[in-house]
């Protein structure tokens, strides 16, 4: 099957995205575009430091990460001990323990972090770890490389102390056992508890830091890497501009290379808000079968200011900002029912 006809299938199958979040978790109080909006008019003012932003209804992460930068941490320390209890919580099937498997039953994690110099380390296709953005700072700050993958991976967390684990727990594994019988269920998109998160924070010296981190599409084909991990797609920092990361069908916004189109819109002076939306229209513009997928962005620019944007309806995201942890609804492309 050509490529592309898988992916497309993937998404109607169900093979497909857990892109998603509970309903009532989410702030929708009407307003919440209209925050979208005016967080993007802030341009005169003080920059609103120190400040977290992440994909997803993830309070306890930001919570964390905030708690690290109010100990005057730097922003890596931040993204790194934020996304990490994402990593750990078991309830979470789209990251870290707990996430759901490939379609042989293989938990494998996609991690990357990057910090304000713009350096960059990775892990993909990472078996047993339980925290993959740990290995990726490691792979950073100890390695001559940027990305490594699969066993190579794994093995260079084990001699780097990590301790490895079975990361399929007994949830997972009946959803997949579930989605082996019943082999179709419908394209769902948002409808899942959270999801892969992207996070990313300025510290109250103002430089930014970025982590994303996930298990991947459920029930990939063996092997198969996202963009959450690969560096311009599902993360981009420049400390000079500001930051992006994305959530939802990997291949599209790889596609698009979305997170450093939106640090490089930012840096011709559109707004986070505005490069969120245009990074969301270049998806939809290559792929008209934009209806079957999600994909969300979030962004950040030097100032504080955020801004998101997605496909469709039920992405949202947490700020903490401001002493204020807040989790608010994306404004979305697909008004059409
Ligand atoms: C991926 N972008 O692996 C990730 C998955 C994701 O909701 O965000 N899932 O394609």
């Amino acid at each position: 099957m050509k490529r592309r006809k898988f992916i497309q299938n993937a998404a109607l199958t169900g093979l497909g995205l857990t892109v998603g979040t509970a309903l009532t978790a989410c702030a929708d109080d009407g307003k919440s575009k209209e925050k979208a909006v005016a967080t993007t008019t802030n341009s005169d003012a003080k920059p609103i430091i120190p400040m977290v932003i992440a994909t997803w209804n993830v309070p306890n992460a930001t919570k964390k990460a905030w708690d690290v930068l109010q100990e005057g941490k730097s922003s890596l320390d931040a993204v790194e001990q934020g996304v990490m209890v994402e990593e750990a919580d078991v309830n979470n099937q789209s990251v870290g323990k707990g996430g759901l498997p490939d379609r042989d039953g293989n938990v494998t994690l996609d991690a990357c972090i990057m910090n304000k110099e713009g350096d960059y380390g990775a892990v993909v296709c990472i078996e047993n770890i339980k925290h993959p953005i740990s290995v990726a700072r490691k792979v950073m700050e100890d390695t001559p490389h940027v990305l490594l993958a699969g066993n190579g991976a794994k093995q260079f967390a084990i001699k780097s102390g990590f301790k490895p684990e079975n990361l399929l727990t007994e949830a997972s594994k009946k959803a997949w056992e579930k989605w082996k019988v019943e082999a179709k269920y419908k394209p769902i998109i948002n409808v899942e508890n959270h999801d892969t998160i992207g996070m990313l924070a300025i510290d109250k010296n103002g430089d930014i830091s970025g982590a994303c981190t996930t298990s991947g599409l459920s029930y990939k084909m063996q092997g198969r890497v996202g963009d959450s991990a690969i560096i311009g797609s599902g993360l981009f920092i420049d400390n000079e501009i500001g930051g992006a990361t994305a959530t939802g069908m990997g291949e599209e916004v790889l596609k698009t290379v979305g997170s450093f189109l939106i640090v490089e819109l930012m840096r011709q002076g559109k707004s986070p808000q505005e490069a969120c939306e245009e990074a969301v229209k270049r998806v939809i513009k290559k792929s008209p079968n934009y209806k079957d997928f999600q994909v969300g962005y979030i962004a950040v620019n030097k100032k504080g200011e955020t801004g998101a944007y997605c496909i469709h309806e039920w992405f949202n995201y947490t700020i903490y900002q401001n002493d204020e942890n807040k989790n608010h609804k994306s404004n979305y492309y697909n008004k059409t029912k």
